[in-house]
């Protein structure tokens, strides 16, 4: 087992990470940035290394300044957490050449995955169901017209590169996806560096559907259930839960067992998750996650496992602790995901945590790197808290939600909390009854 691992990341997650490896007797090296020298993942961790100034591009993703922090410390491994480095597979190699364990999957799969038109190629091969679409990427208006007619309007533009929703264009008619194409190209080279696009038949009112994989690249795969993430605004999620209210017993099996087969047959090795469209009874993978990812806590509060013990021992050559059959999935849980922002415009509010107590009691559990008299910066992801509750049954997580959010004091800025005060007392979202588009609304009618 590692005796020092480096935490490349910040924040709660850093937080996390070291958690799980004090609980495993290994020491932890966290990396800072100037602007967050004071920040708790750098008080908890044993040694600390400043890399440089605030900006992330010249810190949090400085990559030299990274692996030097892990040579002078003597780490021997690098957990490079979500968001940053932890999808680059540049890195990923780096650190393996340096002499250092990455723990994630290999360079080779997170290639795979950033590449969307390869990750559905493979999934496609693996046996998975896809959204109907382009066999590739499409080159011309004309190839793309030929496809559009064959898929059936409205058809959806997207970026090979891209993910969490960027250079996506809806092409209601021929005449639309004569203009969204090269627009869509154009954009997809200015953001991704990449501008092939693909095309897939438009699903109007999909859920988005995530399964949480793990998988130790010797023959083991497990999938520790599925995560509703479909109440989102503008591709960030703002609340999270697991069981989804959409599926039944069959249908969750039935996506588990295909996501676990995929594991198994690529070999992958960490923790994953593969992300799937759910409408009229049907799933279509869409991604797949090569990281841990902001809503894991959900998944480890209904199964019991560490999913971040689990990359670690699998990333330092143990086979999986679990079976799929020890998989217990128990109750129901809930996370809120509390920005540093206004609850109406969404406006980010950094600034001075002039007062602070975090909820606890039965069924709740608070991931976050905030204390009274802390200053959250400006420079970074506006997430400060995420508050996850669990019940033996949804409602019961609801009742336990309700009371944590009411004991939350966060004072000094402003966040999210409000929003979410609405959110969990609003008759849809009590019945389950939400899709992806299902927010924008409620927010629109709800300030
Ligand atoms: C789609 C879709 C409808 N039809 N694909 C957005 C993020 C990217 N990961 C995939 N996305 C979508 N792909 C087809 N064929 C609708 C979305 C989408 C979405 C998906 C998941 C969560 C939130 C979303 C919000 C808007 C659009």
């Amino acid at each position: 087992m590692f005796e020092k691992i480096l935490i490349a990341n910040r924040g709660e997650i850093a937080l996390r990470i070291h958690r799980a490896c004090r609980e495993m007797g290994i020491r932890t090296v966290a990396v800072h940035s100037t602007a967050d020298d004071k920040a708790m993942h750098v008080r908890l961790a044993d040694e600390s290394v400043c890399i440089g100034p605030p900006a992330a591009r010249d810190s949090y993703l400085n990559i030299p300044a990274i692996l030097s922090a892990a040579t002078i410390t003597g780490a021997d491994a690098i957990h490079p957490g979500l968001g940053f480095l932890a999808e680059n597979a540049a890195f990923a190699a780096m650190v393996e050449e340096h002499g250092f364990t990455f723990i994630g999957p290999s360079p080779d799969h997170i290639r795979l995955m950033g590449d969307k038109v390869a990750a559905k190629r493979a999934a496609v091969e693996l046996g998975m169901p896809v959204v109907p679409g382009s066999p590739g990427a499409v080159a011309t208006v004309a190839e793309a017209e030929t496809e559009a007619v064959r898929i059936g309007y409205p058809v959806l533009v997207k970026a090979a590169g891209g993910g969490g929703g960027r250079g996506m264009r809806v092409a209601p008619d021929g005449e639309a996806l004569r203009n969204a194409v090269p627009a869509a190209q154009a954009e997809a080279k200015a953001f991704f560096g990449n501008g092939e696009v693909y095309l897939e038949r438009y699903l109007a009112r999909p859920r988005h559907i995530e399964v949480q994989v793990l998988g130790d690249g010797q023959g083991g795969a497990i999938h520790v259930g599925e995560r509703d993430c479909s109440l989102q605004r503008k591709h960030q999620k703002l609340l999270e839960e697991t069981p989804s209210p959409a599926l039944n017993a069959t249908a969750r099996a039935a996506i588990g067992r295909i996501a676990t087969d995929a594991v198994r047959k690529l070999g992958y090795k960490s923790a994953g998750t593969i992300e799937f469209l759910y409408e009229e009874g049907e799933f279509f993978f869409i991604e797949m996650n090569t990281r841990i990812q902001v809503e894991h806590p959900i998944s480890e509060m209904v199964s019991g496992i560490d999913l971040v013990r689990e990359q670690i021992r699998i990333a330092a050559g143990a086979p999986l602790g679990y079976r799929q059959e020890d998989v217990k999935l128990a109750g129901h849980a809930i996370e809120c995901r509390i920005n540093a922002e206004n609850a109406e415009t969404f406006r980010p509010s950094p600034g001075c945590i002039t007062g602070y107590h975090a909820p606890g009691g039965m069924g709740v559990r608070v991931d976050s790197a905030l204390y009274q008299g802390y200053t959250v910066p400006p420079q970074y992801d506006s997430l400060v808290a995420k508050l996850v509750a669990h019940g033996t049954s949804r409602n019961e997580c609801l009742m336990r939600l309700r009371r944590a959010l009411e004991e939350f004091v966060i004072e000094g800025i402003e966040t999210t909390i409000p929003l979410h005060q609405r959110l969990v007392a609003d008759p849809d979202f009590i019945n389950g009854d939400y899709d992806i588009h299902w927010l924008e609304q409620f927010v629109a009618r709800s300030r």
